[in-house]
C-alpha cells in the first residue's frame, strides 16, 4: 500500500480520523489477512474492518485492565453457560462513537458499511432470554463502569440454525467460527487444568489433619479466549472470557506403552469435545453427562481464574469477598460452590468454617424459572463417577445444613426432606437449586411477581430460614442495542426531540409524554413505524414469498416455542379470525399480519408440532382468496438476535401471553414496548411492571392472574367445560383435530388437541381463550383510530425507563455486590496486564 495516501496532517481532525481508519483497514487487509483488493473476498473485507474497529478498543481495554490492577476495585464475575451476543460490529462502533466515521471511511473506499454490518455472523452462544440477559448485563456493566467480567464457554457450535422445510423445523449446525472470529484474542497463558473421574484418597499430615487427594483423574485444559466489551461513551472496556477445551500435553502412557499411538491421540481429542456444542434446550435441563462436564469445566476454570487474579495482589483468601463477587446465572454454574470449597480446603488448607464463610459471602444466585421440570438435578452417581471429591463436599455441606434446619425447626421431617440437597428417590439426585441457595448470600428472582413466587412456593422453606437472602432484581435490556442500533430512525427522532440523554439514562424518555399532543411529532412517529414495517414486509416477501399489507396491524409473537408461552393460544385466535372472515366474507375486518418466530428444542416434539401447525394454518389462510390481505400468517425462520433487531422496530402489537405465574420475567416484552409496540398480555412476569409504568389504559391485559390460575388448579380444572360451552372455540379445535389444515394427514395435529382436551390443558389455554379473543377485539377497535394508537405507543416508549439493564445492574451493584462505579482514565505508561 502506498504511503502518499496518508498525509500525516490534513488540517482537519475528522479527516485525520478517517485517514487513520482507512490506513488501519488497508493494513489489516494486507498484513493480517495477506490480501489485496484483487484477492480480498467479502469475508476478508469484513475481517479487516473488524480488526480496524477492534484496534480502537484495544487501547482502552488495556487502560481499563491496568486501571483495575492499579486501583484494585472489587471485581464482579458474571458466570453463565450462555452469552447470546448477536453481532458485534455495529454495537462496537456505536459504543465507541465511531459509526459515522467508519461509514464515511468505508464509503471513500467504495464499500457500504451496512453490507458488512449485515454480513457478520451472530455469536449465538445462548438459547433465549437467559443468555441475552447476560449479554445486556455486560453492556451495562461496561457502560456504568462496573469492573465486570463475563465468564462462559466458547462453544464451537452455537444455537442451531433453523430452516423450515415443508412447514417443519430442521436444525442445521451453527459453525460460527468457520470464517474466524475477529473479536476474540486467545490467551494461551491463561490455561487451567480441569480434572474428571479418578478417586479420592485420604491421608494424614504431620499434625494429624485429614487431607484429601483426588488422583488418577483424566485432565482437560481450559484455555481462555477474551473478547473486549466496550462501554457506551466511556473509556471502560471490560472482558468476556470464554473457555475452550484443549487436551493436555502428556499423552496417556498406558496406550503408548502398548504402542497404540493413534488410540492415545484419539482419546485426547475426545476430551476437546467438552466445549464443542451449546445444548439447545431453553428452560429444560438436559441430563446428559457431557452437559454435566461442561458445567464443571466452566466452574473449575472460572474459580481458579478468580483466585489466580486475587492472588496477584492479595495473600489472605479471607479477603476474597471484599474483592470479588460471583453471580451465578441460574444453577448451571452452581458447581462453582463446591469447587470453591475444594480449592480453599484441599489446596489452601483452610478449615471448613473459614472456607464456607468465604464461599457464601462471595456467591450470589439468580433464579430464572419456576417450571418444576426446569430445576436442575444431577444423579448422585454422576458425581461419584465424575466428581468424586465434590460429592463428599456436597454431603458435608448438606450434613451441616440439615443440622441447622433441625435446630431451627425441630421435628419437622417434611422440611428436612424438602430442603435436603439430596433428593432421595429411587435415583438419588443433587438438587442444584438447593445447593445454590445454601451456598450464596443472595438469591434473586427476575421480576417482582417471580420473586414473590419463589419466596412463597419454590423456595418457601428456604425463605423461612433465610429471609434476608431473598431479593428481587427486575430484568432489563440495553437501550444501546435495542433502540439505538436496532431502530436508528426512532432513536434519531427521539434524540432530535428530547436530546440523547436517554442513551445512558433511559428515564429521560418520560420527556416524550407531552409530545402526544404535538401533531408534528406524532406524524413523524407514525412515519418511522411505517418505514420499519415496509422494511420488514420486504424481508417477509424475500424470505417467505408472502406479500403482506404494511398497513395491516403487525401482531408479533417472537420467542422460544414452549407450551407455557402459549403460541398455541395465538393460533386459536388466528383460526377464530379466519372463521369470522369466512362466515362474513364481505364484513369489515381490521387487517392483521400475525408474525411468529422462534426455535423449538430439537427434542421437544409438541413444540415442533406447534411450528408445523402455524405453518399449516398459514398455508390455508394465506392462499384463501376470500381472505385477501385482511389476514396473513407468517412464520419467520431462524429467530436470532439479528432477526429480533428487524422485528421489534416494525411491531404494532407484542404478544406476551404466557399462563400467569409461568414466565419468570420476559425481556422481549420490554424490547417491543421500547420500540413503540403495544402489549397484549397476561399479568405475568415483568408484564405487570410494564403495566405499572405505562398505565393500565395503555396496555391490553386479559386472562387469569397467577392467584386465579392457582385457584382454578386447586378447584379442579376441566378444559372440556370451556370447549363445550364456547361454540367458536369448539369449532377451532374440531378443525385442527379433524385435519382441516392438513388434509394429506388428518391426524397430524391430533396430539395438540389431545394435550388440550384429553391431557388436562396444563397451561390453561381454554380457560383464557374467551378473554383473549375479547381483548383482541379491543385491540382491533383501537387500531382503527391510528392517532389514539400512536399516542399509546409513544406512552409505552416513554414509560420504559425502568427497563434499562443499567437500572438492573445499578441495583445488583448496590444491593448484592456492594461495588461502586469506577472511572477509567486513559493511562499511557507501561502496562502490567491484569
Ligand atoms: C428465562 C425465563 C425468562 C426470563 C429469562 C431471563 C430460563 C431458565 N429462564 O422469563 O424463562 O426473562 O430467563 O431472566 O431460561
Amino acid at each position: 500500500m502506498t504511503d502518499e495516501a496518508f498525509p500525516s496532517e490534513s488540517g482537519s481532525p475528522e479527516l485525520d480520523t478517517m485517514m487513520l481508519i482507512i490506513k488501519s483497514f488497508l493494513e489489516h487487509l494486507e498484513y493480517t489477512l495477506g490480501k489485496d483488493k484483487y484477492s480480498a473476498t467479502r469475508h476478508d473485507i469484513f475481517n479487516a474492518l473488524a480488526y480496524a474497529v477492534r484496534d480502537r478498543m484495544v487501547e482502552r481495554w488495556l487502560d481499563t485492565q491496568q486501571a483495575y490492577y492499579n486501583e484494585d476495585p472489587k471485581r464482579i464475575y458474571y458466570v453463565s453457560m450462555e452469552f447470546l451476543m448477536g453481532k458485534t460490529l455495529e454495537n462496537s462502533l456505536v459504543n465507541l462513537g465511531l459509526l459515522a466515521e467508519f461509514r464515511e471511511a468505508m464509503n471513500s473506499l467504495g464499500y457500504d458499511l451496512d453490507e458488512f454490518i449485515e454480513r457478520e455472523q451472530d455469536a449465538g452462544l445462548g438459547n433465549g432470554g437467559l443468555g441475552r440477559l447476560a449479554a445486556c448485563f455486560l453492556d451495562s456493566m461496561a457502560t456504568m463502569g462496573v469492573p465486570g467480567y463475563g465468564y462462559g464457554i466458547r462453544y464451537e457450535y452455537g444455537i442451531f440454525r433453523q430452516n423450515i422445510i415443508d412447514g417443519s423445523q430442521v436444525e442445521i449446525p451453527d459453525n460460527w467460527l468457520r470464517y474466524r472470529n475477529p473479536w476474540e484474542m486467545d490467551r494461551q497463558e491463561h490455561l487451567h487444568p480441569v480434572k474428571f473421574y479418578g478417586r479420592v484418597v485420604e491421608r494424614k499430615d504431620t499434625e494429624g489433619n485429614t487431607l484429601f487427594d483426588w488422583i488418577d483423574t483424566e485432565d482437560v485444559m481450559a484455555m481462555a479466549y477474551d473478547t473486549p466489551i466496550p462501554g457506551y461513551g466511556t473509556n471502560t472496556v471490560n472482558t468476556m472470557r470464554l473457555w475452550t477445551a484443549k487436551s493436555t500435553r502428556e499423552f496417556d502412557l498406558s496406550f503408548f506403552n502398548e504402542g497404540n499411538y493413534i488410540r492415545a491421540v484419539e482419546k485426547k481429542m475426545l476430551t476437546e469435545n467438552i466445549s464443542k456444542v451449546l445444548y439447545p434446550a431453553d428452560n429444560v435441563p438436559e441430563g446428559k453427562e457431557l452437559r454435566f462436564k461442561q458445567e464443571y469445566f466452566l466452574a473449575c476454570a472460572t474459580v481458579h481464574d478468580v483466585i489466580y487474579r486475587f492472588h496477584k495482589q492479595h495473600e489472605d483468601l479471607r479477603r476474597l469477598p471484599e474483592k470479588a463477587a460471583i453471580q451465578l446465572n441460574d444453577t448451571h454454574p452452581a458447581l462453582c460452590i463446591p469447587e470453591m470449597m475444594r480449592v480453599l480446603i484441599d489446596h489452601h488448607r483452610l478449615d471448613w468454617e473459614t472456607a464456607w464463610n468465604i464461599t457464601t459471602r462471595t456467591f450470589a444466585y439468580t433464579n430464572h424459572t419456576i417450571l418444576p421440570e426446569a430445576l436442575e438435578k444431577w444423579p448422585v452417581w454422576f458425581f461419584e463417577h465424575i466428581l468424586p471429591r465434590h460429592i463428599q463436599i456436597i454431603y458435608e455441606i448438606n450434613d451441616r445444613f440439615l443440622t441447622a434446619v433441625r435446630t431451627r425447626f425441630p421435628g419437622d421431617t417434611g422440611k428436612l426432606e424438602r430442603m435436603s440437597l439430596i433428593e432421595e428417590h429411587w435415583e438419588r439426585k443433587v438438587r442444584m437449586a438447593n445447593l445454590a441457595v445454601v451456598g450464596s448470600h443472595s438469591v434473586n428472582g427476575v421480576a417482582a411477581l417471580h420473586t414473590e413466587i419463589i419466596k412463597e412456593h419454590v423456595f418457601k422453606d428456604f425463605f423461612e430460614m433465610y429471609p434476608e437472602r431473598f431479593n428481587n432484581k427486575t430484568n432489563g435490556i440495553t437501550q444501546r442495542r435495542w433502540l439505538k442500533c436496532a431502530n436508528p430512525d426512532q432513536a434519531r427522532l427521539i434524540g432530535d426531540t428530547i436530546g440523547n440523554g436517554w442513551t445512558t439514562d433511559l428515564y429521560k424518555l418520560t420527556q416524550l409524554r407531552p409530545l402526544v399532543d404535538d401533531p408534528a411529532f406524532m406524524a413523524q412517529w407514525q412515519q418511522v413505524k411505517r418505514t420499519n414495517k415496509d422494511k420488514l414486509a420486504e424481508y417477509i416477501l424475500k424470505h417467505n414469498c408472502i406479500q403482506v399489507n404494511a398497513d395491516s396491524l403487525f401482531d408479533c409473537q417472537v420467542k422460544r416455542i414452549h407450551e407455557y408461552k402459549r403460541q398455541l393460544l395465538n393460533v386459536l385466535h388466528v383460526i377464530t379470525l379466519y372463521n369470522r372472515i369466512k362466515a362474513n366474507p364481505d364484513g369489515d375486518f381490521v387487517p392483521r399480519t400475525i408474525i411468529f418466530s422462534g426455535k423449538a428444542a430439537p427434542a421437544y416434539a409438541i413444540a415442533k408440532l406447534i411450528i408445523r401447525l402455524i405453518n399449516a394454518v398459514g398455508d390455508v389462510i394465506n392462499n384463501d382468496s376470500q381472505v385477501g390481505d385482511r389476514l396473513k400468517v407468517v412464520f419467520l425462520a431462524n429467530y436470532s438476535v439479528s432477526l429480533a433487531e428487524k422485528i421489534f422496530p416494525a411491531a404494532d402489537l407484542s404478544e406476551q401471553i404466557s399462563t400467569a405465574g409461568t414466565e419468570a420475567s420476559g425481556t422481549g416484552n420490554m424490547k417491543f414496548a421500547l420500540n413503540g409496540a403495544l402489549t397484549i398480555g397476561t399479568l405475568d412476569g415483568a408484564n405487570i411492571e410494564i403495566m405499572e409504568e405505562v398505565g393500565r389504559d395503555n396496555i391490553f391485559i386479559f386472562g387469569m392472574n397467577a392467584d386465579e390460575v392457582e385457584d382454578l388448579r386447586r378447584r379442579g380444572y376441566n378444559p372440556r367445560d370451556y370447549y363445550s360451552r364456547n361454540p367458536e372455540l369448539k369449532k377451532v379445535l374440531d378443525m385442527i383435530a379433524e385435519g382441516y389444515f392438513f388434509p394429506a394427514n388428518r391426524d397430524l395435529f391430533r396430539p395438540i388437541v389431545d394435550s388440550l382436551l384429553n391431557q388436562g390443558d396444563h397451561y390453561m389455554l381454554l380457560a383464557d381463550y374467551a378473554s383473549y379473543v375479547a381483548c383482541q377485539e379491543e385491540v382491533s377497535r383501537l387500531y382503527l383510530d391510528r392517532e389514539q394508537w400512536a399516542r399509546k405507543a409513544i406512552l409505552n416508549c416513554a414509560g420504559m425507563g425502568k427497563f434499562s439493564s443499567d437500572r438492573t445492574i445499578a441495583e445488583y451493584a448496590r444491593e448484592i455486590w456492594d461495588v461502586e462505579p469506577f472511572e477509567v482514565h486513559p493511562v499511557l505508561e507501561y502496562r502490567q496486564h491484569d
